[in-house]
């Protein structure tokens, strides 16, 4: 089948699933080149194998609320390919959760982990359950009845997972807990677990580090300096607040970051002081970015998004589809030169394309992202040896996977006249591994 005709296909026989479509949609679109050169992925009908997950579990969880009310909810792992390793993927937990948002998710990690060097399958997981406003007891207890049907699909060599949105440390623990004492064995089947118990130094930093550290190799190739760069995040949850750690002590001045309900304009720059009060905020009182403007007395925006804020470099670090067509042209028409995607695919389509057309340096997040999943690739690795790596060590390994992946895209994505298009490097080399993974292992 040509790489054409599986899309229309995919549309046709899962209508309804809009992000699905646009994550396979953005891929099927760059790699079009390297598929026409190998008819033998045509033969076996590579693309769409690649494009349909392996299986999807789909479950009800039945949990009580603070008041004695059987809530319930449903839960899903998408196991969508492991040529190259065990399923890895996160696990999320929104109001907004649904099949579509899962697949896109599972097909992007995939790319994703391949690209990372580390031998990564592709997954992910979640539910609609929407921890906003919920007791720790409650997250106990929802995080408890989620495994309980989740628990009899995964383990160490099969399926890991780890956290998304809604998914952090506390969540990990609890699920990873349930799951010990189902399965009866303790060999760190989810990553991102705290590091009494089997956690690995730089994982909750490592995405919003790898970001920067991915950005970092970009802003590289035209000389440009980091010093001084204003710089607009979205978001303030794990990705968000270790991406403007690691600015601040790079010396850029970060000037926003938001929640789902607007965002704070801080011109004076986030310092160190003002983001341990938003990691308390947010972590520990679980209270919105809104407060951070009363605290300091600055801007707030209700309802929208940053990006019409002048700056130098966006770093989204939210969610989907959170920069669109007229975002990219406000950012555009403001000086910006850079995109690092700490999100999974922030852009649409439409502001892909004004960032490719303006040639500004613009990295998709299953290159810039990578950092998590790679050094939850080393929390993998750390369990099995039975030992840990100190902080030095793991960064170490997560600048150079980041600069690996850097490397891959410029040899792949590099254009006749010298701009790298990381859109394209990055599908291409995260394709063609996986590719040549499935090759291998015949029919399946
Ligand atoms: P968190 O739950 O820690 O934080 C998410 C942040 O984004 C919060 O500030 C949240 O606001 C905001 N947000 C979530 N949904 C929406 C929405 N629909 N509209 C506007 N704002 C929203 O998640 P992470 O920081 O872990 O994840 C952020 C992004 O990074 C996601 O796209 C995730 O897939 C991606 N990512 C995460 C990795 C990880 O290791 N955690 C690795 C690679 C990518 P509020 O609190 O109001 O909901
Ligand atoms: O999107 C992602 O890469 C993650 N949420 C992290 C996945 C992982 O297994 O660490």
């Amino acid at each position: 089948m040509k790489a054409s005709e599986v899309l229309d296909n995919l549309k046709r026989r899962f209508p309804n699933e809009p992000e699905y479509h646009q994550a396979v949609s953005e891929v099927l679109g760059t790699i079009e080149e390297v598929y026409n050169e190998h008819p033998e992925f045509e033969k076996s009908n590579l693309i769409e194998r690649l494009c349909i997950p392996d299986r999807i579990f789909s479950f009800r969880v039945t949990w009580m609320d603070d008041k004695g009310q059987i809530q319930t909810n449903m839960g899903y792992r998408i196991q969508h390919n492991n040529a190259i390793g065990p399923y890895k993927g996160g696990i999320r937990f929104h109001a907004s959760v649904n099949l579509s948002i899962l697949k896109f998710l599972a097909f992007e990690q995939t790319f994703k982990n391949s690209l990372t060097t580390l031998p990564m399958g592709g997954g992910k997981g979640g539910s609609d359950f929407s921890p906003r406003g919920k007791s720790n007891a409650e997250i106990m207890r929802f995080c408890q009845a989620f495994v309980m049907e989740l628990w009899r699909h995964i383990g160490p060599d099969t399926d890991v997972p780890a956290g998304d949105i809604g998914v952090g440390g506390r969540e990990v623990a609890y699920m990873y807990g349930m799951y010990k004492k189902l399965a009866r064995e303790n060999t760190g089947t989810f990553t991102g677990k705290g590091l009494e118990f089997g956690g690995s130094l730089i994982r909750p930093e490592a995405t919003g580090y790898g970001n920067v550290y991915f950005l970092l190799q970009m802003l590289k190739t035209r000389g440009i300096d980091i010093k001084g760069k204003v710089v607009t995040v979205s978001g303030s949850g794990n990705v968000a607040q270790y991406t403007v750690e690691k600015l601040i002590t790079l010396g850029a001045k970060v000037v926003t970051m938001s929640d789902s309900d607007g965002y704070i304009y801080d011109p004076d720059g986030i310092d160190r002081e003002k983001l341990d009060y938003i990691m308390e905020l947010k972590n520990l009182y679980r209270g919105r970015i809104r407060e951070y403007a009363e605290q300091y007395g600055v801007k707030y925006v209700p309802g929208a998004r940053p990006w019409g804020e002048k700056c130098d470099i966006a770093m989204p670090s939210a969610t989907q589809n959170e920069i669109n067509g007229d975002d990219a042209r406000a950012l555009l028409a403001n000086g910006c030169f850079a995109v690092s995607e700490g999100a999974n695919m922030p852009s649409t389509p439409e502001a892909i394309e004004e960032f490719l057309k303006a040639k500004i340096l613009y990295a998709p997040g299953k290159a810039a992202n990578a950092g998590g999943v790679s050094v939850s690739g080393l929390e993998m690795t750390q369990n099995a040896q039975k030992l840990s790596w100190s902080a030095e060590e793991v960064d170490e390994k997560l600048k150079s996977i980041m600069a690996n992946i850097h490397e891959q895209c410029v040899k792949y994505g590099t254009q006749p006249d010298g701009y790298v298009n990381y859109v394209k490097g990055a599908n291409v080399a995260g394709f063609m591994k996986v590719a040549r993974a499935m090759m291998a292992q015949g029919i399946l």
